[in-house]
């Protein structure tokens, strides 16, 4: 059963929750097809773009199969969601995350794994694991509290306060909002520009600034100042600096030219 599809645009890996019928939600067989997924992409795709087939992003986590879990078999769970997603998250290179309809529950908790978020305007936010019975499992608490801050989220949680995604921006949930259906290819130019930074720029974004997040000022800026000093000294570097300093390379350009 192929709950993932997976197709590539040149260097970007194009992966598509595909359950629709169940509006993606996501269940043990899933998680594991993501898993597969995360360790093909890694091999073949310099950045990676993940949208829901069907009307929806993703109503998170499979209830249908949860309610028959014991209270082992769910941690067991909500750990491999956390390995899965950390995978995404603190892998190899960039994802950016397509989204439209509901974005829900543990589908919110994917979104909140990859590195840029795009919401098309029928895209809409929602944590109703407190009007479940459940508490969040798929590391929402530690990653899309980061985003938007506890309090936000304590609402979202505790009165079911569903967002738009004009709402979701202003949280720093997302990163762009676009037209309805225009956020796959929004994503992929974006994961397409991704593609072409070097490597180990990439890694460091995606490895470094939420760690040095994590950290207090003085340890931050010497971590940076180890990575800064790891990056520049690469033979890549050298050759993207001095492409610029023979005007072999662009400009920055003006927002919206
Ligand atoms: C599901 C699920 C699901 C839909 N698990 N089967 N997530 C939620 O609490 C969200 C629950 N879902 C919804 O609120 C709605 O389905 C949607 C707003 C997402 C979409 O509505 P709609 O009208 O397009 O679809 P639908 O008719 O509600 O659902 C279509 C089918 O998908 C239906 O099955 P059917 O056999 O009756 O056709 C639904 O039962 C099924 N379906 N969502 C199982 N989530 C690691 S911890 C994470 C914790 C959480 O994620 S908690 C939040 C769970």
């Amino acid at each position: 059963m192929d709950y993932v599809t997976l197709d590539f645009r040149d260097e970007v890996a194009l992966v598509g929750l595909n359950r629709p019928q169940k509006r993606n939600a996501i269940s043990d067989a899933f998680i594991e097809e993501l898993d597969r997924v995360v360790t093909e992409v890694e091999s073949r795709a310099k950045a990676a773009v993940i949208h829901g087939h069907g009307p929806h992003f993703c109503a998170g986590l499979d209830l249908a199969e949860h309610v028959k879990k014991t209270p082992f078999e769910g941690v067991h769970g909500s750990r491999r969601w956390h390995a899965v997603f950390g995978r995404i998250q603190r892998g190899k290179l960039p994802w950016f995350g397509a989204l439209h309809g509901a974005v829900v529950g543990g589908g919110l908790e994917l979104a909140a794994s990859v590195h840029v978020r795009v919401a098309d305007e029928t895209a809409f936010f929602a944590l109703p694991e407190g009007q479940r019975g459940i508490f969040v499992g798929g590391g929402a608490s530690a990653r899309a509290a980061r985003l938007m801050g506890v309090s936000r989220m304590t609402d979202m949680m505790m009165t079911g306060r569903t967002i738009d995604a004009q709402t979701a921006e202003r949280w720093a949930l997302v990163n762009y909002v676009v037209p309805a259906g225009a956020a796959l290819e929004q994503a992929v130019a974006l994961a397409t520009q991704a593609a072409t930074n070097a490597e180990l720029s990439n890694f460091a974004i995606i490895h470094a600034l939420p760690r040095i997040n994590d950290m207090g000022t003085d340890d931050g800026l010497w971590v940076e100042s180890v990575i800064a000093s790891f990056t520049a000294t690469s033979p890549e570097a050298e050759e993207r600096l001095n492409a610029f300093l023979s005007k072999r390379a662009g400009k920055v350009a003006r927002p919206g030219s």
